[in-house]
């Protein structure tokens, strides 16, 4: 899981020390999902901040993997994580987008009342083909499967919550196909028609050059 969480200061308690124009503290983070442990497959992870922060790539060699700070404006954030070496594997980059701002039908509500942003990704990572140590080290901790029932406002991914997510993609694309259905049909009646214009054009042009052929 990964993803960030950004909570807009309240004007009566911000640091006296932040620069004037900080609005907001967040925490970018990569975490195994519902807090499981990832160090026995995950040597360090770095985060590459924006280059308006002093010192942007940011190495966190030992859990939890976050860094935490202080901002004005969103961005990509470039995440790499590092495997342990038995895995024999390059890092894997993650381009989570850092949401300050919320959005949506209770964005309104959110701001007023000075709410955290929560913006995580639950994602598997799939070693194909495994080195054998990394193949033994992954299976000795059990499977990882994704949990059943409700997680928390930084990890709420379950199976659920995967099911529900496939009957919204399912009736979205549905009615996408509708839609398609319906142009292909449009487009097929003004090619008709198109044929049709171009037939009585050639009909006309045929006719006046007959006329013409008697005339002469
Ligand atoms: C934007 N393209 O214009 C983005 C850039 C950068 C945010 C956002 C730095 C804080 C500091 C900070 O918040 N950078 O001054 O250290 O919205």
């Amino acid at each position: 899981v990964y993803g960030s969480v950004a909570t807009p200061f309240r004007p009566e308690n911000r640091p006296a020390t932040l620069p004037p124009d900080h609005t907001h503290k967040w925490t970018v983070m990569v975490k195994g999902a519902r807090d499981g442990d990832v160090t026995h497959f995950i040597k360090k992870v770095q985060f590459k901040l924006h280059e308006t922060y002093a010192n942007p790539v940011r190495t966190i060699e030992s859990p939890p993997f976050e860094v935490s700070e202080t901002g004005w404006g969103e961005f990509e954030i470039q995440i790499k994580i590092y495997f342990i070496p038995e895995a024999n594997e390059k890092p894997c980059s993650l381009f989570p987008f850092l949401t300050l701002h919320p959005y949506g039908p209770d964005a309104e509500e959110q701001r007023t009342n000075f709410r955290p942003v929560f913006s995580f990704t639950y994602d598997e990572l799939i070693f194909s083909e495994p080195t054998e140590a990394m193949f033994n080290i992954l299976t000795s901790k059990g499977s990882v499967v994704l949990p059943v029932g409700k997680g928390g406002e930084m990890d709420p991914f379950s199976r659920e919550v995967e099911q529900q997510e496939i009957e919204r993609l399912n009736i979205k694309l549905l009615e996408v196909q509708g839609l398609l259905a319906e142009r292909r049909e449009g487009i097929e009646e003004k090619e008709k028609k198109i044929k049709a214009l171009k037939e009585e054009r050639a009909k006309k042009l045929a006719e006046k050059a007959e006329q013409e052929a008697a005339a002469a």
